[in-house]
């Protein structure tokens, strides 16, 4: 009988998938950072056939290389920028990650976000819950941004984007999209210009993918296009916008709002934005539904029983 495979996991996962690894494999943490990582890499790093991380551990060169048996990587997420596929393919190893499972969920919450931005649900909580409703003398509460018959930019339309930009036909939503390429055979209208799409719409919602090709994709001359009436969303990656720039044309009110999910250095979030009335912050939680999460840890599993029995990933990145 062959031994059972080697695997590293980088970082806490779901329970239910830690026990499932631990029935199929030998699994060893790889300690958090730092000097006692190093050491445990000198010793121990050739002893691994497969690398278990998530989109926010990532896997970069360092790390590839202190596993000089590695054979295959499953990642828990559908996002790559903190991977280095390069480095993984150079070697030959496939890495699996965890596309479309979350699809329904991210444009979930891109919705929820932008309803609540546009609707004022989060001010609208506060300003309740502190009383400021049944005060006297009465203070009004301040009006909305209609959703329903808005127009939308959607910069990125991949798996997640044109699930988002399904969503807003519920809401009579008119829909534009920006990317490099136009996408074939969809019925929303690609805008080759982002500054283009930022002046068009009332609602730009930010889901390309991450990594040094889309940083501060999103910078001050975008947000000043989307102006004054304009919200933004981001459920993609902090890195995509400037997050100084959206900071000062926040408290400028040059932009009317935002909702964020991501931040260029998780988990710190700008201070600044905590005063503002006109921003939501939720944790990086656009895929966290028990749901969404148990198909990815699914995935992550599926992606390394089909290596280990010597057959393709259903799952596996690009590499070029
Ligand atoms: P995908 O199918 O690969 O779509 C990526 C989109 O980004 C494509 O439309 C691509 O179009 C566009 N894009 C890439 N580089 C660009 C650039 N320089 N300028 C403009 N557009 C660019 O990926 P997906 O599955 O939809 O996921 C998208 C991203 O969402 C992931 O990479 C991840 O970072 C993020 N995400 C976040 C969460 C969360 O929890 N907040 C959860 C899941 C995913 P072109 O190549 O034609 O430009
Ligand atoms: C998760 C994500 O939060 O899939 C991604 O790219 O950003 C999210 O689904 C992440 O995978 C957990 O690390």
């Amino acid at each position: 009988m062959n031994p059972r495979p080697v695997l590293l996991q980088s970082l806490s996962l779901l329970p239910t998938l830690e026990r499932q690894l631990a029935e199929n494999y030998t699994v060893h943490r790889l300690p958090s950072a730092g000097a006692e990582r190093d050491a445990f890499l000198a010793a121990r790093g050739s002893e691994f056939d497969g690398l278990v991380t998530s989109a926010a551990g990532g896997a970069n060169a360092a790390l590839i290389a202190g596993l000089p048996k590695l054979r295959v990587i499953s990642s828990f997420g559908v996002g790559l920028d903190q991977i280095d596929v390069a480095a993984a393919s150079r070697r030959g190893i496939p890495v699996g990650y965890t596309p479309d499972v979350l699809n329904d969920c991210v444009a979930d919450l891109a919705f929820a976000l932008l309803l609540a931005i546009g609707r004022r649900i989060s001010e609208g909580d506060r300003f309740v819950r502190a009383g400021r409703w049944a005060a006297k003398p009465a203070t009004p509460f301040p009006l909305g941004r209609q959703v329903s018959g808005a127009k939308l930019g959607i910069v990125g339309l991949g798996r997640i984007g044109r699930t988002i930009a399904r969503r807003a036909s519920g809401f009579d939503m008119h829909v534009r999209y920006h990317s490099r390429r136009p996408v074939e055979a969809v019925a929303w209208d690609h805008e080759p210009q982002l500054l283009e799409l930022a002046r068009w719409a009332d609602f730009l919602v930010v889901i390309t993918a991450g990594g040094a090709e889309t940083r501060h994709l999103v910078n001050a001359e975008v947000l000043d296009a989307l102006g004054p009436k304009g919200f933004l969303v981001n459920v993609a990656r902090g890195t995509v916008v400037d997050e100084a720039a959206l900071v000062r044309a926040l408290q400028e009110k040059r932009i009317g709002g935002a909702a964020l999910d991501v931040f260029e250095r998780e988990p710190h979030v700008p201070p600044e934005l905590f005063t503002l009335d006109n921003v939501i912050v939720v944790p990086h939680i656009a895929s966290a539904t028990v749901q969404t999460r148990e198909a990815m840890a699914q995935r992550v599993v599926d992606n390394l029983a089909a290596f280990f029995a010597g057959k393709p990933l259903p799952s596996a990145a690009p590499t070029a």
